[in-house]
């Protein structure tokens, strides 16, 4: 009687680790963000600079904080913000971007943006441009920017 209450405690404490591990590994890498509908805007004119737009959707059950971007088309990327000051329109960079988890971020023509700095060749109305994401737990996160024009 007493053995067979022991094994039972044993199984439901083997059965509760297991299933810990199992949501820690879900938590450590099986789960990533995902970059959609990016689009580049590109400048009535030649101009050394783009804003990129996306939405970034995270999934998972933690929250993620992209802290920089990169791109092979441009010689720097950063994340910005356009918020009206005094009935100006300013733009500031934003050291990082927090995403909870079950939540997107809506980076907008008028918002949250992407700025694309130097590009590096002509980029033309449908070509595609991709830009990394480096997430703060060290994670990448790859994404995909068509290229618009600005009357589009
Ligand atoms: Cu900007």
């Amino acid at each position: 009687m007493n053995a067979s209450r022991r094994r039972l405690g044993l199984l439901a404490l083997l059965t509760a680790l297991s299933t810990a591990t199992l949501s820690t590994a879900a938590l450590a890498g099986e789960c990533t963000p995902v970059v959609r509908d990016g689009w580049v805007r590109m400048p009535p004119m030649a101009m050394p600079m783009m804003a990129g737009f996306a939405r970034i959707e995270n999934p998972c059950a933690r929250p993620v904080t992209i802290v920089a971007a990169s791109s092979a088309a441009f010689g720097d990327v950063s994340l910005h913000e356009t918020r009206v000051v005094d009935g100006v329109s300013r733009m500031r960079a934003l050291p990082e971007l927090r995403i909870g988890a079950g939540e997107s971020a809506v980076l907008k023509p008028g918002g949250m943006h992407l700025m694309l700095m130097q590009p590096g060749a002509a980029l033309k109305p449908g070509s595609k441009v991709a830009v990394e994401f480096s997430l703060k737990d060290g994670g990448k996160l790859p994404g995909e920017f068509v290229v618009r024009s600005a009357s589009e």
